[in-house]
């Protein structure tokens, strides 16, 4: 009997090494296999399938090769895939509150995003349920900085630059620097830069890296102005079909992911700033008067934001401001 249960062990074992789960979820992702993201995206899938029992196995598809970054929300929402990752703010053309963490300068650290982002979970998570979507969980980028080829000291040397921007405040940053605006997913980021099709952007210090932009660009000014996030989200019919138990652990994976992967961002951010610098980049903080450019911009943005988002977006900045 004990041989027999041990047979029967290994043969369950097996099943779960050999990827025979009953059920398989595809998870397109738009970012670098190597990124935090995707890892973060790779360990939720790995707890889902130990959780499940091997019930249901998610794999992960990186770098927008199931789904390009701007088609992953539509092929969600429409069932063609029943889960995926999407770079939040990119939705702020459907609606405004989607924008609420690329605002310059609101929340710069760690520490603020994670109280903006309390702040604005039920408000996103209600706004996704209209949608048809469940939000599972959300983790943030590094602090963005500017991406530029040659020393850049004031807004007015960004005049008619191509400006590769990921998101509508990006592209209106852009404008406001007099730059020329141009929506380019960060899959495609190097290929518009080997073509000059864009000269400058804002990112993170890891999308730099992860897209090794040191060949094309020559100085990273670490302006800290916003952590935009991902997040990770479920078609509702696809959620509906979980059995209790199942959500249950998708609940408590989601947990883990956005916590480990909040820890991931942070130890990625300053090694891969270093490392654009070992690559031979120039990494410097802003100077004086471009920081007060960006301020000066920042305060535009912000008030056009919440003109823009409403009553949505006041909610969201009364909450974080009690938190402060
Ligand atoms: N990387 C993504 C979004 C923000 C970031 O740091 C990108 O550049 O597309």
């Amino acid at each position: 009997m004990r041989m027999l249960g041990m047979v029967a062990a290994s043969a369950v074992l097996l099943a779960a090494g050999s990827g025979l789960a009953q059920e398989r979820w595809d998870m397109p992702m738009a970012y670098a296999e190597r990124n935090f993201h995707t890892q973060t995206g790779k360990a939720f899938a790995e707890c889902v399938r130990i959780g499940t029992g091997d019930e249901l196995e998610i794999v992960v598809h990186a770098g927008g090769s199931l789904f390009k970054g701007n088609e992953i929300k539509r092929a969600v929402q429409t069932g063609q895939v029943p889960i995926g990752e999407r770079l939040l703010s990119a939705h702020q053309n459907e609606n405004p509150v989607f924008g609420y963490d690329s605002i310059p300068f609101l929340a710069t650290s760690y520490e603020d995003s994670e109280k903006l982002w309390q702040a604005a979970r039920p408000v996103i998570e209600q706004v996704l349920e209209e949608q048809g979507l469940v939000l599972l969980y959300s983790v943030p980028w590094p602090p963005q900085g500017l991406y530029t080829k040659k020393p850049i000291e004031s807004a007015s040397d960004m005049e008619g630059v191509k400006f590769r921007a990921y998101n509508a405040a990006t592209a209106r940053l852009a404008e406001l620097m007099g730059a020329q605006p141009v929506q380019i997913e960060a899959a495609e980021l190097v290929q518009a830069l080997a073509t000059g099709v864009a000269e400058s952007f804002i990112s993170s210090g890891a999308t730099g890296y992860d897209r090794k932009v040191w060949e094309y660009m020559t100085h990273f000014y670490d302006v800290q102005a916003w952590l935009p996030r991902n997040y990770v989200f479920v078609n509702k019919q696809a959620w509906e079909s979980l059995s209790d138990q199942q959500r249950g652990v998708f609940r408590a994976c989601a947990y883990m992911a956005e916590l480990a992967g909040t820890k991931w961002s942070q130890v990625y951010a300053s090694w891969t700033v270093e490392q654009l610098a070992k690559n031979g980049m120039t990494v410097t903080p802003p100077g004086d008067r471009l920081r007060a450019d960006f301020e000066r911009i920042g305060e535009t943005m912000t008030k056009e934001w919440l003109e823009a988002a409403g009553e949505l977006g006041q909610r969201i900045i009364d909450a974080y401001r009690a938190m402060k």
